[in-house]
């Protein structure tokens, strides 16, 4: 196949690292970074001292950190309340499903039940007892389930706020952990609204009035009120559920972000992108990691590489949700033929050659693409594996791929 492309980039060259590093990560806003201002400057001090192995040990502890950093989220409230909906909310099944969280009209949740996320196997969600059903302090309820283990609470009431449930916020604030305060069910509020007043139903008012009645129970009660995200756990791209998970999202350590992005259910475009922007910062530190210490330029693509790069681009459309078993889900959920969404798709076909073109032809048109998208190949003078540049173009399809399901079976569920 040959020399694909000449090697201009030279690795001795620390001024370039630094500006292609700098101006990466300078292009990223401070709420969807996954690695702290620190990191950053100590990658960049390194580089332009030309301690090469210093950046690289740096870049690997921080990616090290990212895939090892447990998130643990409590969910507490009252019975009936949508403890467990929320959570197959958030781990992206549903109700049936194996291993979700069981819903029902009984109480079902006596002992607090971890639910690992599907696909992020360092994020797990906690079901807890509603404080109601322990008869126990907010402290000792508490202790009782292991309060310091948790990186916040979220609190879900579908109703009237009782005391013990406020109590209980208190006694989180102050153990110094963060709480989330999640009014369910509004769907049914403003079903039930628009049935009693046909003529004068106003839904922002609905929604105003509820969130001004969780403020003010908030107030009676001498605490500050929190902010209260409205919410249906049948719905979940209306109402504040976006809005709750970007904050999830920027209030997290930084390096606990980049796990819970990707956890997330593709709700909403703005959702899939964030999910881009986390896994690029990760392909790009994993490629400069790479690229770094790379001696010898690496020709072509071998077999081995194109092993790797397929269980790369399966791992991306899973995540992304737009491998077969997701995909044949969503036609089952939105009553489509799989074969009219398969059809839209791009991801499942890019490594597929025909069989006049080895798949270096492939790489080279892909490459040129890439290119005139984005005003030439990554980081002039930093030499990237070549590999990196298909995993990005990888990236991009598959969040294309997620952003058409999402249009295509919108308005069908
Ligand atoms: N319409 C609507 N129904 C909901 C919502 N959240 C939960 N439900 C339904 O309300 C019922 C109770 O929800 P669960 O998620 O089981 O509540 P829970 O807090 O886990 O209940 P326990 O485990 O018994 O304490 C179920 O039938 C859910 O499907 C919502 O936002 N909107
Ligand atoms: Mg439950």
């Amino acid at each position: 196949m040959g020399q694909l492309f000449s090697d201009t980039s030279k690795n001795e060259d620390n001024g370039d690292l630094v500006s292609s590093a700098t101006k990466y990560f300078m292009k990223i806003k401070a709420e969807t970074k996954i690695i702290s201002q620190e990191t950053i400057r100590l990658i960049e001090l390194h580089l332009k001292k030309g301690n090469i192995q210093g950046a690289n040990s740096v870049i690997i502890n921080a990616l090290k950190n990212i895939d090892k950093a447990p998130i643990n989220i409590a969910v507490t409230g009252e019975s009936g309340g949508g403890k467990s909906s929320f959570i197959n909310a958030l781990r992206g099944v549903e109700p049936e499903d194996q291993g979700a969280a069981e819903e029902g009209v009984t109480e079902t949740t006596m002992m607090r039940t971890p639910y690992k996320h599907p696909k992020i196997k360092s994020l797990t969600l906690w079901d807890l007892p509603g404080i109601g059903t322990m008869n126990f302090p907010p402290k000792d309820y508490l202790e009782k389930v292991q309060i310091q283990e948790y990186d916040f609470f979220v609190i879900v009431s579908a109703s009237r706020l009782t005391k013990l449930e406020l109590d209980l916020a208190k006694a989180i604030i102050f153990m110094k952990k963060n709480y989330y305060f999640v009014r369910t069910k509004v769907d049914i509020d403003l079903q039930n609204e628009k049935e009693s007043k046909p003529r004068t139903f106003d839904r922002e008012k609905t929604l105003q009035q509820i969130r001004s009645y969780c403020v003010n129970t908030f107030s009676q009660n001498s605490m500050d009120a929190p902010h209260i995200f409205l919410i249906s756990n049948r719905h979940l791209s209306d109402y504040d559920f976006p809005v709750l998970m970007d904050t999830l999202i920027k209030d997290l350590p930084v390096q606990k972000r980049h796990n819970l992005m990707l956890s997330l259910p593709n709700i909403t475009e703005a959702a899939i992108d964030r999910k881009h922007k986390s896994m690029q910062q990760y392909i790009w530190m994993e490629a400069f990691k790479a690229g770094i210490l790379a001696t010898v330029p690496v020709v072509g693509i071998i077999r081995d590489d194109v092993e790797k790069l397929k269980v790369k681009l399966n791992h991306y459309r899973v995540l992304f949700g737009v491998d077969d078993e997701s995909v044949e889900f969503m036609a089952k959920d939105s009553q489509m033929p799989v074969e009219q969404l398969r059809k839209i798709l791009k991801s499942p076909y890019l490594l597929e050659t025909k069989e006049e073109e080895t798949l270096g032809e492939l790489f080279l048109k892909y490459l040129e693409k890439f290119a005139s998208a984005n005003g030439g190949l990554l980081a002039t003078g930093l030499y990237f594996r070549k590999t990196f540049y298909l995993e990005f173009l990888f990236l991009d399809t598959v969040t294309e791929d997620a952003k058409v399901l999402l249009r295509e079976t919108y308005s069908k569920v």
